[in-house]
């Protein structure tokens, strides 16, 4: 009997890339298998993971582009599709200007389509004004890490390590849920007599594992980071060497600190003095520790700073740069890593430098083949790009998003959308975001075709194509190059991934994300290969030289800094832009359930996930609800300054009485983004999607109100 070979591959959805085996069956489709060989799973795959090839199949996903004519969409073909696409954004360019062209990407497209698309952007329209949705992610822990330490990888170091560490604060993760199989380097820790404290507001599977949970109020980790320090200083337990010779600007974070009293910090936080006590024990007697932030702090208009008090908190006690110890961000997405250092940021050229470095404009435009004063300068953020659709910006491409769904005030982006004269999306699936596009290209899947991401370890990974894409569908990288060839551009844009990667080597070279040492064959043969890994022998001897091996651990002699030393950066607390008030006493915060991913325009379509999520809810403490006269399952609507969202009460004694939460996987009347604030962070352009004011109305139960129902 034939046997028919299997692909070893990553999945397509967060961050951790888990290893899976890809298997085309006789009969069509794939099956996904575990695979045991790659070191970060080892064989476990959460169920979003493992149902992954469902959004594979021909009536799930697209498989012809949609042009609207006559108001709705009809299927049409590539020529004409792409054919209109580029006389539209011709059109908008030559009446308005090449800054009313917008580009909107993603955080799952993959290190190539990332660097293909702001490329893209630059070179062949022209425009200053892309952004993506990684702003909504990971911004602001990038933007404190850059701060403090001169560079930004989410982890400076592998997930190993975390069970060989003594201690580690987990700042508003629920990995339990947002990344199953990493759990397992937790529970490890705590075999091997480390211990585990979770910070989140709500008593999560992930704060069950944990020796402590502190449940703050919602946008509190600024002023309970600060009070940690507090009580590091005054109990003297600073690592008084490591300051001196590996910082810089300790007495100005220090002082700033010694206003938040143990007593001042209970009463903003809502977290004990013994409790605040007992996390500094815990923190600071082990020789080694980390603090790994998430979401909860990072998505806040001030979660820059949290961040950075969570930093000096760690550089105080001597933890970056010493083994098995220090800060690091649990990035989101498929390739949420990689998406951020090659060029879909407003403010970014590819290796992770600055569009506004005049060597860097030098060094890309070089690569490109263009003048470096052709390239335009930094555009807008994220949530600013959105906003100012329909105005400054006329026509937009999309890339890898969902904003209908994902984007804060979501009802305003969504007017904002359909006010566009023309809006062009490329998905795989109608999103909510693509039903309201004039043109929508089917593309191929992380199993129909090659490409790199880079996991939330800094691991630069190969993923691998399995089968050929059906009939009618195209890569993202053909849709580049085929818009580019219609604007004049005939070169510089390949269909095929490799010859971009060989392309993004060159242009990462001598940048922050240095690539240019990783080959798809190194990548085919090794786990990986964690940047900056340049293209040079590192190993080995001048006879006999190897290739670099990567950099699993960063900042073991150095910073990356000027002068080689970590930065204090002096923060002090400030309240959320929305504090509660007589008219919206809650606070409402947001995030993810197991078995949805993000937007839920992948996840939604897969039965099993449905059946285990099938809807949104709101989570109220019993005591709220008692005084709101809720009952489980009743209709309940969460009202904002922003709109109103409908959904299930979910009564649970595992939330703070004065906080109400929602995920934000669904569409509709419960979507939750209807209700948040788009409030930013100065530095980081984040919006504030963990906390805004709400007030919560019972609507009644269908159960006990509706007569006939039951
Ligand atoms: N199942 C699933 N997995 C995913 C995703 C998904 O959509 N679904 N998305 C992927 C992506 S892109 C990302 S970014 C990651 C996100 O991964 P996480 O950061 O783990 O996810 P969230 O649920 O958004 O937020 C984590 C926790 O923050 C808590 N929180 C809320 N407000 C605060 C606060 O003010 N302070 C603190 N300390 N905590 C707070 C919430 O209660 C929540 O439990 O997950 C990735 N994995
Ligand atoms: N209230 C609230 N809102 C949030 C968050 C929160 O915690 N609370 N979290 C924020 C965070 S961290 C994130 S990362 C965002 C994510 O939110 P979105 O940016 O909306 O992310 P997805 O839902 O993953 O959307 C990806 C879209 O791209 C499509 N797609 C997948 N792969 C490809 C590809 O290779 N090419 C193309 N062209 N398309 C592809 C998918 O089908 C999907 O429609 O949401 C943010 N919104
Ligand atoms: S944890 Fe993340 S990478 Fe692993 S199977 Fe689940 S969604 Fe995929
Ligand atoms: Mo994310």
């Amino acid at each position: 009997m034939e046997t028919i070979a299997s692909t070893p591959t990553h999945c397509p959805y967060c961050a951790l890339q888990c290893g899976m085996n890809i298997t085309p069956l006789p009969q069509g489709g794939v099956e996904v298998t575990e695979r045991t060989d790659f070191p970060v799973n080892r064989g476990a795959l959460c169920g979003k993971g493992r149902t992954a090839a469902e959004v594979l199949a021909p009536g799930v996903r697209l498989t012809s582009p949609l042009v609207r004519t006559g108001g709705r969409l009809v299927e049409a073909g590539w020529p004409e599709a792409l054919d209109r696409i580029a006389e539209r954004l011709g059109r908008t360019r030559r009446e308005y200007g090449a800054d009313a062209l917008g580009v909107f990407g993603g955080g799952g497209l993959t290190n190539e389509k990332a660097y293909a698309l702001g490329k893209f952007a630059r070179v062949v329209l022209g425009t200053s004004q892309i952004d993506y949705n990684g702003r909504f992610c990971m911004s602001s822990a990038a933007a404190a890490g850059t701060r403090a330490f001169g560079l930004d990888r989410g982890l400076p170091f592998p997930l190993e390590d975390i069970p060989r560490t003594g201690c580690v604060i987990l700042v508003g993760s629920n990995l339990a849920e947002t990344m199953p199989p990493s759990l397992r380097f937790f529970t490890e820790l705590r075999e091997n007599g480390g211990t585990l404290i979770v910070v989140d507001p709500r008593r999560t599977r992930t704060a069950e594992q944990a020796d402590l949970h502190l449940a703050p109020r919602p946008g509190t980790d600024l002023a309970l980071a600060l009070g940690l320090l507090h009580l590091v200083v005054a109990d003297g337990r600073t690592d008084e060497e490591y300051i001196r010779e590996r910082t810089t600007g300790w007495e100005e974070a220090r002082a700033a600190a010694m206003a938040y009293w143990p007593e001042y910090v209970e009463r903003i936080t809502g977290v004990s003095v013994p409790q605040l006590r007992e996390t500094v024990g815990m923190f600071c007697e082990p020789a080694s520790a980390m603090v790994l932030t998430a979401r909860g702090p990072e998505q806040q208009s001030k979660g820059t700073d949290t961040v950075g008090a969570w930093i000096n908190l760690c550089l105080a006690t001597g933890r970056p740069g010493r083994p098995r110890s220090g800060y690091g961000c649990l990035t989101g997405q498929g390739n949420g890593q990689g998406g951020r250092e090659h060029g879909q940021k407003a403010d970014q050229l590819p290796g992770y430098r600055k569009l506004d470095d005049p060597a860097a404009r030098r060094h890309v435009a070089g690569v490109w083949g263009v003048d470096p004063d052709s390239l335009p300068g930094p555009g807008r953020s994220a949530y600013e790009l959105l906003d100012a659709l329909g105005t400054d910006v006329r026509a937009l491409l999309l890339m890898g998003s969902n904003p209908v769904v994902s984007a804060p005030r979501a009802a305003h982006v969504e007017e904002r959308l359909r006010s566009l004269d023309f809006l062009a999306v490329a998905d795989v699936v109608l999103s909510e975001t693509a039903e309201l596009a004039d043109v929508v290209l089917p593309v191929a899947q992380w199993a129909e075709e090659t490409g790199t991401t880079t996991s939330l370890e800094g691991r630069v990974l190969l993923r691998r194509r399995a089968v050929a894409p059906p009939p009618g569908v195209h890569s993202d990288l053909y849709v580049l190059h085929e818009l580019a060839g219609r604007l004049g551009v005939e070169k510089g844009f390949p269909t095929d991934p490799e010859e971009t990667f060989e392309e993004l080597r060159r242009a990462s070279a001598g940048g922050p994300a240095d690539y240019s040492g990783i080959t798809y064959r190194r990548l085919a043969e090794e786990d990986g290969v964690f940047w900056p890994c340049p293209d040079e022998p590192a190993a080995g001897t001048a006879a006999a030289p190897r290739p670099h091996g990567g950099t699993p651990r960063l900042f073991l002699d150095r910073f990356a800094t000027p002068d080689g030393r970590a930065r204090f950066v002096p923060v002090v607390h400030r309240d959320t832009a929305e504090e509660p008030d007589a008219e919206y006493p809650l606070l409402l915060t947001t995030g993810r359930v197991v078995a949805q991913y993000q937007s839920g325009a992948q996840t939604r379509r897969v039965a099993e996930l449905n059946a285990a999520a099938p809807g949104p809810f709101v989570e109220l403490h019993p005591r709220l609800a008692a005084r709101l006269g809720a009952a489980d399952g009743d209709r309940v609507a969460v009202v904002s300054r922003r709109g109103r969202a409908v959904a299930p009460a979910r009564i649970t004694g595992a939330i703070r009485p004065d906080t109400v939460f929602m995920p934000f996987h669904w569409p509709g009347e419960g979507r939750a983004n209807t209700l948040t604030n788009p409030a930013l962070d100065p530095t980081s352009r984040m919006p504030e999607f963990k906390s805004c004011a709400v007030r919560v109305e019972v609507l009644g139960a269908l159960s006990r109100d509706a007569p006939g129902a039951s």
